[in-house]
């Protein structure tokens, strides 16, 4: 039996919308973990789902027209959907919880009648601030500048009768928890937590736990008309989904406590506060670790669908590939700290990390044996110690300095630690010049096939402990570089000479394509602007005047049919036309207007329009202008429409619209 165990979490998604690559980060980090814990021989379970209760469900539902389930089923399940995306960016996850699983229902009744059972939630009345889309109370000094401390949004006044949480009956045990263990990482984030929620004015707060005001979320099954607080729902998935009270899984022995979640750091105060204080209080083992990694944001800007910056993973994995997208998430940024997504970034990270540093290494590699040997290293190998031995002490030494950043959840400096012997091998590339090599075989054979199994096995150490990170490439180098698999294991990467003797080098594909930066940016920025585009609502009407009019006031406008007898184009204008007008009067009248965007002189002849005519008249590009034109306006996908107002032709210039 395998004794060596690692479980590790993400939080589970709110399934409210698309999915961006914001959320992507805490997945696929986590991702690499379950990788690189498998690679080390653990048996890994490694959990992740969807949250789908509570208020912001429900009322998206209903706007929908569907039901919460089948808002969240359509979400969750369906193409482009929740499950879709982690497909889609090679998510080994061994099981998905969806909160709205029967088991996890039926195990969360159960948690709140026990804490309920021992005094630790008791019923009172709540009044306070809630934000809506954050599903959080607050109390007013815990508002920053009178909005949510967590997204800046407005809140509202809220007042119910509530079953509350005995919070700050835990307050010391999740402060010392805090304090004085490894508990909560980056470090950073402890005193944050302890001062703003535990040491601050009027100390920790017992947590509402239950909701009357909507009923998408579990039933308090004692107490109908409540429905359970969503966080203390979704927090026992970390359980429930190993068969905590139900009998899905049996999975709890084994895998409980976890070994790490993982999760962003607005939800750090959920998971370092109130998940320890519910576990105290169901006498549970807590978590050995939790980690809350930084925020992406993108242009320096935080990712909103608003703001047309969400950017989107399926798109992006399109362009680049799967593998390139991971890479960047985990290569670009410290995983403890907030990132700046940028275009630029991506495609630098990719042409200069991936294109030009690995990728050049493998294809010059294999191409070489290829060229050189047909691909079957020969046997007989001249090393020469002053010319390899950097290299080869470099990439031997190289499993531990990774493995001691991994088990940080550094993952940016285990990538570099990697990339420092990829770049050492190309210049080992340079020093040994093996093209001069080849030119005498017979004298330099022996040397040329020792360089090129030195560059092999760099690549092949430096691919072993990438395959985390990007998979799928790896296996294809590893098959062009005829690693077999005892030369693509844990041990094997701490192991110099292990590909054997007649390996078969094949250069194959190109596994990572230079991008062209300029012609890269303007398409992507044009897919921008679309997007953006597309999020704006379709039509938007001008709000309406809520001030009223006397109607005297009124009836002092007067408006007109107007017949156009000629309409131009005023010159050095690319805005105004120029009309003559039949008022009925028998002189011309003559209006300008600013719509030679919207129609060509030529249209409008001969139409019927509506002016109002008793506006003084003023000059527009040295003309007067007697009147205005009247249009209706509207706002189409964020580009403001004009018509012009054209009425029936019978009616005669001159007509009064009154
Ligand atoms: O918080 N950068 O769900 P969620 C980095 N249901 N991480 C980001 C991000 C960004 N721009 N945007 C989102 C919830 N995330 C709860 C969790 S767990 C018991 C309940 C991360 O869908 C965010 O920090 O709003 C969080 O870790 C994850 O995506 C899910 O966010």
């Amino acid at each position: 039996m395998n004794d060596k165990k690692f479980y590790i979490t993400t939080p589970i998604y709110y399934p409210s919308g698309k999915l961006h690559i914001g959320h992507s980060y805490t997945t696929v980090a986590a991702d690499v973990m379950a990788r690189y814990k498998r690679l080390q021989g653990y048996d890994v379970m490694f959990l992740t789902g969807t949250d789908e209760h509570g208020q912001k469900i429900e009322d998206k539902a209903r706007e929908a027209g569907v039901t919460p389930q089948e808002f969240v089923d359509n979400i969750v399940a369906a193409p482009g959907g929740v499950l879709d995306l982690w497909k889609l960016m090679n998510i080994s996850y061994d099981r998905f919880i969806r909160t709205t699983d029967a088991y996890h229902v039926e195990s969360i009744q159960k948690i709140f009648k026990q804490m309920y059972d021992n005094g630790d939630i008791y019923k009172g009345s709540y009044k306070g601030k809630y934000c809506k889309p954050c599903e959080s109370f607050w109390t007013e000094s815990q508002l920053v500048d009178g909005k949510c401390p967590d997204c800046g949004r407005e809140v509202m006044d809220a007042e119910e009768e509530a079953y509350f949480f005995r919070a700050s009956k835990y307050a010391d045990r999740v402060r010392d928890l805090l304090l004085n263990t490894d508990f909560l990482e980056p470090k950073s984030r402890v005193h944050e937590m302890v001062n703003n929620f535990i040491d601050c004015e009027g100390g920790l707060q017992d947590l509402c736990v239950s909701r009357t005001s909507f009923t998408w979320g579990v039933p308090v099954d004692f107490d109908p008309g409540h429905v359970v607080y969503v966080w203390l729902d979704a927090l026992f998935n970390y359980m429930t989904a190993l068969g905590y009270q139900n009998d899905q899984y049996h999975d709890l022995e084994k895998f409980w406590p976890a070994d790490a979640h993982f999760v962003g750091k607005e939800i750090v105060r959920f998971h370092a506060i109130y998940w320890p204080a519910f576990l105290m209080s169901m006498d549970l083992p807590l978590p050995k670790k939790l980690y809350g990694h930084g925020w992406l944001n993108f242009n320096g800007d935080k990712m909103s669908k608003s703001k047309g910056n969400v950017v989107d993973p399926h798109l992006l994995s399109q362009r680049y590939g799967v593998d390139a997208l991971r890479f960047f998430l985990l290569r670009s940024f410290p995983f403890g700290s907030d990132g700046n997504f940028t275009n630029e970034l991506l495609i630098q990270t990719i042409n200069n990390d991936l294109a030009n540093d690995l990728g050049n290494l493998v294809s010059r590699t294999t191409a070489m044996a290829e060229k050189y040997f047909g691909g079957k290293l020969p046997e007989a190998r001249q090393a020469n110690p002053e010319l390899d031995d950097s290299l080869i002490s470099l990439a031997a030494g190289l499993r531990a300095r990774y493995e001691d950043h991994m088990e940080k959840f550094q993952f940016q400096n285990a990538l570099e630690e990697i990339f420092k012997v990829i770049q050492r091998a190309n210049k080992y590339i340079d020093e040994n010049a093996p093209w001069a090599l080849a030119k005498d075989m017979e004298a330099n054979g022996p040397r040329l096939a020792a360089v090129l199994y030195n560059l092999l096995e760099s690549v092949r150490v430096c691919t072993v402990l990438l395959t985390p990170f990007i998979p799928d490439s790896c296996g294809k180098i590893f098959a062009q570089i005829g690693a077999d698999e005892n030369a693509r294991t844990w041990d094997s990467a701490e192991q110099w000479g292990l590909l054997p003797g007649n390996i078969c080098v094949t250069k194959g594909e190109n596994l990572f394509p230079r991008i062209d930066m300029a012609k890269e940016l303007s398409e992507l920025d044009a897919i921008m602007e679309e997007a953006k585009k597309a999020a704006l609502p379709e039509l938007e009407v001008e709000p309406f005047i809520e001030e009223h009019v006397d109607f005297d006031t009124f009836c002092k406008s007067d408006f007109r049919a107007v017949k156009v007898k000629a309409c131009e184009n005023v010159r050095k204008s690319d805005k105004l036309l120029k009309f003559t007008l039949d008022d009925g009067t028998g002189t011309d009248r003559q209006i300008l207007s600013g719509i030679a965007m919207y129609y060509k002189p030529e249209e409008l002849v001969g139409k019927t329009l509506v002016a109002i005519v008793n506006l003084p008249p003023r000059k527009m590009m040295g003309r007067e202008s007697q009147g205005m034109l009247i249009s209706a306006v509207h706002t189409e996908k964020g580009e403001e429409v004009l018509h012009l107002l054209m009425v029936d032709d019978t009616i005669p210039a001159g007509a009064k619209l009154c």
